[in-house]
C-alpha cells in the first residue's frame, strides 16, 4: 500500500533527503520517493497520514495533505 503526499517548501535535493530522513525516522520500514518538481511524496509501506504529516512539518516543510 502507498500514500501520496502533497507538500511544498522543497527547493534542491538537500530538502528531498531531509524530508525523506524524517519519514523513515519516523516511520521505520516505509520506503519514501520524492519528486521535487512536482512536491509529491510517495510512501510505501503503511503510512499514517498524522506521522508523515508530523515528520514533514518538524523537518521545516509544509504538508499539504493526501495528493
Ligand atoms: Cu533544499
Amino acid at each position: 500500500m502507498s500514500r501520496t503526499y502533497r507538500v511544498t517548501g522543497m527547493t534542491c535535493g538537500g530538502c528531498v533527503r531531509a524530508v525523506t530522513k524524517a519519514i523513515e525516522r519516523r516511520q521505520p520500514g516505509v520506503e519514501v520517493t520524492i519528486d521535487l518538481a512536482t512536491g509529491l511524496v510517495e510512501v510505501a509501506g503503511a503510512p499514517a497520514d498524522a506521522e508523515i504529516r508530523a515528520a514533514v512539518e518538524t523537518a521545516g516543510f509544509e504538508f499539504r495533505g493526501v495528493a
